[in-house]
């Protein structure tokens, strides 16, 4: 048997919650989100005991408490943990666990489950949340013991930590009442992790494709988030333009001069022409999913702490397994300086012309109101080190194409996952996690809709943030995908409650602004609230997410689609 490793004094008058708790709370964990129930009754007495250190917040849908707990590890890096009963509860969480394992966020998920002499006897609320969980969770275990509490306690929380990922807990109701014996074995938990460098060889075979000729571009993603000062200096060195991933948009403002926006359907036209006339790319932090937008060919270095990353959807010809700030401290001495600027000097100009398109876009007064002219709209209002939480649909569109990130701004976006709903429970992290930033939550009406239900629970908590919703009464990004498949569009028009009246019903500050001329003084009044803060934006459902570059296919499936539409066939 183990030796006990730091129960500590307490040890033999604490239960297997007061353990789970005690350790959550050591390492810093401050809120648990969740909704209670009876087979998850004992731990939520626990975090009671533990009021003075840890908040519970209770949340109106569970799939909440997981969207919480997810945006705030993205956030902060740090661990966040939600809890739900056995059954419904643990089933609602799954959706935003997926968010985290997909985002990579260190996300603990707490799950009761019916008295241990119960279980495989198709009790109430049996559902086997262990097989349940087994693709979300790495570390996915039941607590049956209180002897094996304590370690597998402290692995579920290193799991996450350690992978970035969610682990999974699930504690029968008479489990968690035990108390865990004074000789029980623990593991501690307090380890530093080890950061990587490359070894000299594999950054001398860098340095080796860097020395070669034609331009370079860099590509970081959100890996690459600590690293921006060398990154800068890298660019600088290589005259390279730098393009961001949509979850690394925030790591430069948009206004560098190095930089030409971001990549794909989201993205400029100059990202896309760097993409095309690259001979080397250099990708930091990212494998980017969508390869048909990368460079057909171009010489590759790609840096990831993850070597599974390295190479999972692009061929890369230098990998480098290692810390990316770390990483290119090291590679930057023996990587000559160039000095020849055309290329970037080409994109700048090519920017240059971008913007001015997308301006004369932000620029229209036309009613209804143009969803660019929010997204401008709101870059101008947006406070400096505002955090900006962003929901899924054309509004993400608009919010990576039309508003321009300012350094020190922060934003958040469901990128892998892509779940509708994020918007709102997004903001919720960023207050609770950044007391002291402006926090704007960035929303369709459908994605609004699917979580709007804890607007209520941001009310009970006076946090100071606002929501914008851009209403078009419409599944937007759905009618414009249906399109360009050469579908008539069909099936996704909404009817929409008055969100103003709802935010104004749940004890929010809300209205709601048609005309283009009253949306910037209706914002300004909106950031200026104590407390909750709703603006409904009735936008035009007209307006399309047009990428940057049109293909033939989409061309002819929108034609398609036009005459299925009007002829009704
Ligand atoms: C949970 C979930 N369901 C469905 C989808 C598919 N989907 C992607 S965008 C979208 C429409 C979003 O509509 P809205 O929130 O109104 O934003 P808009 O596109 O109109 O700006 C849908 C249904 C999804 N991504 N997530
Ligand atoms: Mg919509």
């Amino acid at each position: 048997m183990l030796a006990s490793l730091g129960l500590g004094p307490r040890a033999g008058r604490m239960n297997v919650a007061d353990v789970l708790v005690e350790k959550l709370v050591g390492l810093g964990v401050r809120r648990f989100y969740g909704v209670p129930g009876d087979a998850v009754n004992a731990v939520v007495d626990s975090i009671r005991r533990h009021r003075d250190q840890a908040e519970f917040v209770l949340v109106r849908h569970e799939e909440n408490a997981a969207l919480i707990a997810a945006s705030e590890a993205k956030l902060t890096g740090r661990l966040a943990v939600c809890l739900a009963t056995s059954g419904p509860g643990a089933i609602h969480l799954l959706n935003g666990l997926y968010e985290a394992k997909m985002e990579s966020c260190p996300v603990l998920a707490v799950t009761g489950q019916l008295e241990s002499d119960l279980l495989g006897l198709d009790g109430f609320q049996e559902v086997n949340l262990v097989r349940l969980y087994e693709d979300v969770a790495r570390y996915n275990q039941p607590v049956v013991n209180p002897e094996q509490a304590p370690r597998v306690i402290s692995r579920a929380i290193r799991a996450c930590l350690v992978d970035r990922t969610v682990s999974h807990l699930n504690i029968p109701q008479d489990v968690a009442r035990m108390t865990v014996p004074s000789t029980a074995a623990d593991s501690p938990l307090d380890y530093a992790q080890g950061v990587t460098v490359p070894p000299a060889a594999d950054l001398e075979k860098a340095r080796e494709v860097l020395r070669e000729e034609g331009p370079v571009v860099i590509l970081v993603g959100k890996g690459a988030r600590g690293a921006e000062a060398e990154i800068h200096s890298f660019a600088e060195m290589l005259q390279a333009p730098i393009v961001k991933t949509l979850p690394a948009k925030d790591l430069f403002p948009d206004e560098d001069p190095l930089c030409v926006g971001g990549l794909g359907m989201l993205g400029t036209r100059p990202a896309q022409e760097a993409m095309d006339r690259a001979r080397i790319l250099v990708m930091v932090g990212t494998s980017y999913p969508y390869t048909w937008f990368l460079p057909s060919r171009a010489r590759t270095v790609q840096i990831d702490t993850r070597a599974t990353q390295i190479g999972k959807r692009y061929a890369v010809d230098v990998p480098l397994v290692g810390d990316a700030r770390l990483t290119l401290q090291a590679l930057l001495p023996g990587i000559p300086s160039r000095t020849d600027q055309s290329f970037l000097d080409r994109l700048q100009k090519s920017m240059k012309t971008w913007r001015e398109k997308m301006a004369s876009i932000e620029n229209d007064p036309r009613v209804p109101i143009r969803p660019p002219y929010v997204a401008a709209t709101l870059s101008r209002r947006a406070p400096p080190g505002a955090i900006l939480s962003v929901d899924v649909g054309n509004v993400t569109v608009w919010m990576a194409r039309n508003f321009s990130v300012q350094a020190g701004q922060r934003m958040i976006f469901s990128g892998w996952l892509a779940t509708m709903g994020v918007g709102l429970p997004g903001a919720i992290a960023a207050k609770f996690s950044h007391p002291e930033r402006p926090v704007i939550a960035v929303c369709g009406d459908g994605g609004f809709a699917m979580t709007m239900s804890d607007l209520i629970t941001a009310v009970r908590h006076a946090l100071d943030l606002t929501v914008v919703v851009l209403n078009n009464g419409k599944l937007g990004m759905i009618k414009f995908e249906m399109e360009v498949e050469g579908f008539p569009d069909w099936g996704t028009d909404l009817v929409n409650p008055d969100f103003a009246a709802y935010a104004r019903a749940c004890g929010a500050w809300g209205r709601s602004v048609e005309r283009p001329e009253d949306l910037e003084s209706a914002l300004s009044e909106a950031l200026a609230q104590k407390g909750v803060a709703l603006l409904d934006v009735h936008v035009d459902p007209q307006e399309r997410p047009v990428p940057p570059v049109v293909t033939l296919q989409q061309a002819s499936g929108f034609v398609r689609s036009l005459l299925k539409e009007k002829f009704d066939l």
